[in-house]
């Protein structure tokens, strides 16, 4: 019996890697160079399934008529890069990576949180440079998270593994938005009923919704006005969740006092001005990167492509 053909769009690790060649007819990408939009759409016309990341645009131009490709399997759980209307309008099945990523990216986000608090990496920066001086009582002093209130957006997976590691870790009070109601967050936390009531309250605000769609721009300007002036917001959800305009003028203009950033609204470009306002922590879109949280990924992947190619019901399908 001939095995699927399937494409990986980047370079997965290498025990993932050995898992799809014994599985199936694996195209992989070795040089771990993004592909363009044609090269995209020749792999829908020439591959049983494709393999994207969130540096794939898989939109609906991509997805107009593809000539063999069944099925998409999305590596990673945001899978703001594919077009899904178009993508079940072509007869497509999508899968994502859940789960799997939960804590990895949660540490992440306290990893900022505690970042941009104590201000570390303007130390670091500072020490690199060669411009420590030496220890003084008023030096970088930043602010402590104990006692203060975090306001989560989204209080999926994610969500509740942040505000689990805030109570136990740093004593936070938890307050959260969701769009249902979310019967069990965890650990003692206040579900309430607008964004703004959340962004009002919160010392420190953190994102974990998905990107895209109605989600776009969801903390805009106006949203950004409800934060206090001394508050700190972390996004490691989706860039595009923030309007990154707004967000760049709250933090010039003392709207709000700080941000750790792990995503952004057009990656890998970052506008001059976050990469050099030192009330902001920005990071390469680390929230997954450990060598077994990428490995658990790909197998997610893995197990998805096999149980459609199988027959069966993928386990993580979104579409
Ligand atoms: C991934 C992520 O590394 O899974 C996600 O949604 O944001 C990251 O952790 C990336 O998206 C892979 O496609």
């Amino acid at each position: 019996m001939t095995k699927p053909r399937v494409i990986c769009t980047r370079k997965w690790p290498e025990s993932v890697e050995a898992e799809l060649r014994a599985r199936f007819d694996v195209t992989l990408n070795e040089a771990d160079e993004a592909m363009s939009a044609d090269e995209l759409r020749l792999a829908l016309d020439e591959y049983d399934a494709v393999c994207p990341t969130v540096t794939d645009k898989v939109d609906a131009a991509v997805l107009a008529n593809p000539k063999r490709v069944k099925m998409l399997g999305q590596f990673g759980v945001g899978f703001n890069n594919i077009d899904t209307e178009a993508a079940k309008a072509a007869g497509l099945v999508v899968t994502n990576t859940p789960a799997v990523l939960t804590d990895a990216t949660a540490d992440m986000a306290l990893t900022l949180l505690l970042n941009v608090a104590r201000r570390t990496y303007e130390g670091e920066t500072m020490l690199r440079a060669g411009e420590w001086t030496g220890w003084r009582p008023t030096q970088l002093m930043g602010t402590s998270p104990q006692g203060k209130v975090l306001g989560i957006i989204g209080m999926g997976r994610i969500g509740k593994a942040m505000a689990k590691r805030c109570h136990h870790a740093l004593d936070m009070e938890i307050v959260f938005y969701d769009a249902f109601p979310v019967e069990d967050p965890g650990v003692p936390a206040r579900q309430l009923d607008s964004i703004e009531a959340v962004l009002e309250a919160a010392d420190f605000v953190s994102i974990h919704t998905t990107g895209g769609g109605d989600n776009i721009h969801l903390i805009n300007a106006a949203r950004l006005e409800r934060m206090k002036p001394t508050a700190i917001l972390i996004n490691t959800a989706r860039g595009d969740i923030v309007d990154e305009a707004a967000l760049t003028e709250a933090l010039k203009t003392g709207g709000i006092a700080g941000a750790g950033l792990d995503v952004f609204e057009r990656e890998p470009a970052i506008t001059a001005a976050l990469r050099t306002m030192k009330n902001v922590c920005v990071l390469p879109h680390l929230g997954s990167a450990t060598r077994e949280t990428r490995v658990a990924m790909g197998m997610t992947v893995v197990e998805n492509l096999t149980a459609f190619f199988d027959g069966r019901e993928p386990p993580n399908r979104v579409v």
